[in-house]
């Protein structure tokens, strides 16, 4: 494969600029040839792990055009319906895809968690991002205080362009362990205590408007149906 460390030739050739630096390689600043862009493009639509310090994606443009944002499943796909399976190995695997959770919340706009089920993955992992607080969990456990409650409009990425209000307690903790098996704990209120309750809930094969109730469930159920996107099944 044709990249530096960085990304950044990638980066800099898919967006059909030839400034790109490659490392062991003929390409250098102002001299791409077209077939090692050609080379640099493939590598780029296929798929390229950059350079990552922690777990924290950065937001440099070069590093979002080298970001592998994984297709949201919607509503109608079975794999939202099916319990997942705890976590294991703790190998490449997994880390391969806690990064993709990462770069699939973090790589589009409004997006406050993704649950390994939305990308097609049966395993105990969400990935999150509520303001500047942005991780992941392992084989979460959930415990929510219900002292104070919110009842705020939710959406779902796998339910696209609707939102519903759904009660949810006002606090949330998942304790569970991070892509090397240490233990991990992520408390928050609001938000982030939601999106924490909804994420788990995919890790069970839930969906946010199954526990809506009268007339907003009515409204949720025709809406869901009548949505371009909808699967008949
Ligand atoms: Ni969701």
């Amino acid at each position: 494969m044709v990249t530096d460390t960085t990304g950044r030739a990638v980066a800099s050739a898919a967006g059909g600029v030839t400034r790109g630096r490659v490392i062991g390689s003929a390409v250098t600043a102002g001299m791409a040839s077209s077939s090692v862009l050609n080379k640099i493009v493939a590598c780029a639509t296929t798929r390229v792990k950059p350079f990552r310090a922690g777990d924290i994606p950065r937001k440099d443009p070069w590093y979002l055009a080298a970001m592998t944002i994984r297709e949201i499943r919607l509503l109608g796909d079975a794999v939202l319906r099916t319990e997942t399976d705890p976590v294991t190995s703790f190998d490449a695997e997994l880390r391969e895809l806690v990064t993709d959770l990462l770069d699939t919340v973090t790589g589009r706009p409004g997006r406050a968690g993704v649950a390994a089920p939305q990308i097609g993955v049966s395993a105990r992992v969400f990935s999150y991002a509520v303001g500047e607080q942005v991780g992941y969990v392992v084989n979460p456990v959930l415990t929510v205080d219900w002292t104070e409650e919110q009842d705020d409009e939710e959406g779902c990425l796998s339910i696209p362009g609707l939102y519903f209000p759904r009660r949810r307690a006002n606090s949330a903790s998942v304790t569970g362990v991070d892509q090397h098996g240490e233990p991990i704990t992520v408390s928050g209120t609001g938000m982030l205590a939601r999106a924490l309750q909804h994420e788990t809930d995919h890790l069970n094969g839930e969906l946010y408007i199954d526990k809506l109730t009268g007339d907003v469930r009515r409204q949720a159920l025709r809406a869901v149906r009548s949505a371009p996107w909808a699967q008949r099944g």
